[in-house]
């Protein structure tokens, strides 16, 4: 069942059900902010004092950043403007009774092309089941070529940062935006202060651990992932956080930042796709 609901300030959202999973997506940033697999436990991190409103991005679930992730386009805002932008739903459709297809999409308006002077498709398809699967797909409609960075900055809803282990980073090369350094990370992520590091080179599934709970991430059209943890004091300054948020988080973002940018040709796509499954 797919329903288009509101919240009573009119900030509208799909509520999706289907014998395998619940979620709730935003039509402001096609961004998805609940995913509950019938078996297993909640996907996704939501700030309890996030707010729903236009042109705020909600704090939790997966924001988009597009089309240019943290500041790698010194002129567009951190993170870009899709995660605040209306997206125009395409289609939504049960496929079977345990899976739910929805697309979402954004095109140029005047407003954006007086931001970043592009014309542009930007497709978004979630499939929702047992596994949530996220594409982003960009069509180039433009007649000149286009450079993009993206990231599905995805809040992974955790019981205690301190019990998380993150593998699949092993020996690659590491861009330290808290020093600025890039070298290569050895073994596996455990956490006890800031985190904010952007991996290249990634072939491999990233698997997310804790306790007993392992959330596999596989990607394609992206050899980039961003891991971040704020702990204590940066999530004291974040908005939309409560001061031990930090503990009940961590994101891991199938990306192309950095040098893992693309540029598309006129009328060339690409799409970065992200598969989370609890196992
Ligand atoms: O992806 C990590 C990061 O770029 C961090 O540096 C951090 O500030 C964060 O994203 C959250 O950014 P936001 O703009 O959503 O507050």
């Amino acid at each position: 069942m797919i329903q288009l609901k509101q919240f009573d300030n009119g900030f509208s959202y799909l509520q999706v059900n289907n014998l395998s999973c619940s979620a709730k997506i935003a039509l402001q940033g096609a961004h998805i902010f609940e995913f509950r697999p019938v078996l297993h436990d909640n996907l996704l991190w939501l700030s309890p004092i996030s707010e729903f409103k236009e042109q705020s991005a909600i704090r939790g679930g997966i924001p988009i950043c597009w089309p240019s992730f943290g500041n790698n386009n010194p002129a567009l805002a951190q993170h870009g403007f899709a995660r605040t932008s209306l997206f125009t739903l395409i289609s939504a459709e049960d496929i079977n009774p345990n899976t739910t297809q929805i697309i979402l999409k954004l095109t140029d308006t005047q407003e954006t092309r007086e931001i970043w002077n592009y014309q542009f498709e930007l497709e978004v398809i979630f499939t929702l089941s047992e596994t949530l699967s996220v594409e982003l797909k960009t069509t180039n409609k433009d007649i000149k070529a286009f450079k993009i960075t993206q990231a599905l900055h995805t809040y992974f809803d955790i019981s205690d940062i301190s019990h998380v282990e993150i593998s699949g980073l092993d020996n690659k090369p590491c861009f330290d935006a808290l020093t600025q350094k890039t070298e290569p990370f050895y073994g596996n992520i455990t956490f006890n202060e800031e985190f904010d590091r952007v991996f290249q080179n990634l072939h491999d599934t990233i698997l997310l651990k804790e306790n007993n709970k392992t959330v596999e991430i596989k990607s394609s059209g992206s050899n980039s992932a961003v891991v971040w943890n704020p702990w204590i004091d940066k999530c004291a300054k974040m908005s939309a956080m409560e001061a031990d948020a930090y503990k009940e988080f961590v994101c891991i973002e199938s990306a192309n930042a950095y040098e893992d940018f693309r540029v598309l040709q006129p009328q060339e796509s690409h799409s970065l796709k992200a598969t989370f499954t609890t196992l």
